[in-house]
């Protein structure tokens, strides 16, 4: 079997209790294949990727890290990664900043971790690289000279190819994903927009299959929408910090219904809006008065980029409004939560919602839709509210699907989610946790290593596309 090599921006240690799902999928991957993940260590030094290589073992796992300079943490993660690809790959131009010349340092970083980790290969080594902000990875490694299977995941939406073409670097980055043997997508969309921008805008030919060849060689890609653990989900809902927390919130809320968000803070999660469709419900529902509460969590993200502080402010207004419309001195619409909640105790509070608003305006997947799911009590579970523009819309149907620039529209569907009758809520639920259960994150892992896998290697393809 050969080696799983993972590359991440940041690398966690898949047996500490705080790794995310992601993490401990992944390291799961790497302790049964034995395997080297590679990633920023989360420090920065003047010596930054150019550094020296931290080695740390964890159990039959290697993970090797280098750390930034503080000038590459705010051109390559802030300033590239964060402020020109998250926003024109969410759909949002107006906040990209094409003009300050990150990609410079996009680039550097990116040879320079290549430059490290090339020596770390073996041959026969599959490399598995995530997200956008090693998109130009497998290019820096191939001219290197690494043959080896490499596979890519991007985590997020891939824009439509007049999205994207508005990036400066647009054809480059193209170019970088066809270094790849396999691209893999979230969903069927994203795959859509990649396989048309290669054919429309650097004339790849299609070979059928999902394959191409584009720029000399031949490139793969799929649709590998990730899903979560649910029997470790749901295991964790069982827990005592799980259930002290339910407990102790039902009571808090006892008579009242709970409405939950939770997510990072970040204006692809549709936040204004959502608030502003729960005021509306209040003013076109008053029966809600003293009865409704949302409950909405924001975990503190990205505070050095000014597009973030902005959203903070606005947020803290729009609740401030709220509150203090329609508040009473014993109840308020709504509690902000501007903190992190620890992993433990979050199934406690997803088992309490009546309804889970997840309302993005562009996301790739969405892991909280998945894990909401599968902390329901079956006997009586809560309604999902699912914008139709995040990537679990094409697997859930089963949830009320909205539109979440529709304020109307939107306050209408919590509505029916409040008013929703048990047996259709059982229904709805019981086909939701289907789905999350077949496209598990443990068939997300095997999915995408098997058709990695199954690519051929391409060393015939390499001279042209680095000439
Ligand atoms: C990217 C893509 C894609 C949130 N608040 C707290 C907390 N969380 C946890 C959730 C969930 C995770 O963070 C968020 O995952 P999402 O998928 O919802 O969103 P992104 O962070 O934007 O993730 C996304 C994902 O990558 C995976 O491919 O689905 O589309 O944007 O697990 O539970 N966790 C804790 N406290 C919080 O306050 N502990």
């Amino acid at each position: 079997m050969p080696r799983l090599v993972v590359v991440s921006n940041r690398v966690a240690d898949p047996r500490k209790p705080s790794a995310g799902g992601l993490a401990v999928a992944l390291g799961e991957a790497l302790q049964a294949m034995g395997g080297l993940w590679f990633g920023w260590s989360g420090h920065l030094t003047d010596a930054g990727a150019r550094g020296r290589l931290h080695v740390q073992h964890a159990g039959p796992v290697t993970l090797a890290t280098v750390d930034l300079s503080p000038e590459d943490h705010a051109g390559y993660y802030l300033g590239y990664s964060n402020g020109v690809l998250w926003p024109v790959f969410h759909d949002r131009l107006d906040l990209a900043d094409f003009d300050a010349g990150f990609v410079g340092a996009y680039r550097r970083v990116n040879a320079a971790m290549a430059r490290q980790l090339q020596p770390l290969l073996r041959p026969d080594d599959m490399v598995w690289v995530h997200d956008y902000h090693l998109i130009p990875l497998a290019f820096e490694l191939r001219a290197l000279g690494c043959g080896q299977r490499i596979g890519f995941f991007l985590h997020i939406p891939m824009p439509p190819p007049l999205l994207l073409a508005a990036i400066p670097q647009a054809e480059w980055l193209v170019r970088c994903l066809c270094a790849y043997d396999l691209v893999g997508f979230q969903s069927q969309t994203d795959l859509l927009h990649f396989g048309r921008y290669i054919v429309a805008e650097v004339g790849a030919e299609p070979l059928g299959g999902q394959r191409w060849r584009a720029f000399g060689r031949q490139v793969e890609a799929g649709s590998f929408p990730i899903g979560i653990d649910v029997d470790e989900f749901a295991a964790l809902t069982h827990a005592t910090e799980a259930r002290d927390m339910h407990e102790r919130m039902r009571r808090e809320y006892q008579g009242r219904k709970v409405l939950l968000g939770v997510e990072r803070l970040d204006y692809s999660k549709g936040l204004p809006q959502r608030i502003k469709a729960f005021a509306k419900l209040l003013r076109k529902h008053p029966e809600h008065l003293r009865r409704a509460t949302l409950i909405q969590i924001v975990s503190p993200s990205r505070e050095d980029l000014d597009s973030y502080t902005d959203l903070r402010q606005e947020l803290e207004s729009l609740c401030g409004a709220i509150n203090g419309d329609f508040g009473e001195l014993d109840w308020m619409p709504v509690r902000y939560i501007h903190r992190n909640v620890a992993r433990r105790r979050l199934p406690g509070l997803y088992r309490l919602a009546r309804v889970a608003l997840v309302t993005p305006l562009r996301d790739g997947m969405n892991l909280v839709a998945k894990e909401f799911i599968a902390a329901q009590d079956p006997a009586d579970p809560g309604v999902l509210v699912l914008s139709r523009f995040a990537g679990a819309a094409e697997q859930l149907r089963d949830a009320l699907l909205v539109n979440p620039y529709d304020t109307d529209g939107l306050a209408d569907t919590i509505e029916q989610a409040l008013q929703m009758p048990l047996h259709e809520r059982q229904r709805r639920h019981q086909k939701l946790l289907e789905r999350i259960r077949e496209q598990d994150v443990h068939w997300w892992r095997r999915s995408f290593l098997q058709a990695l896998a199954a690519t051929r290697p391409h060393e015939a393809g390499l001279l042209p596309l680095l000439a």
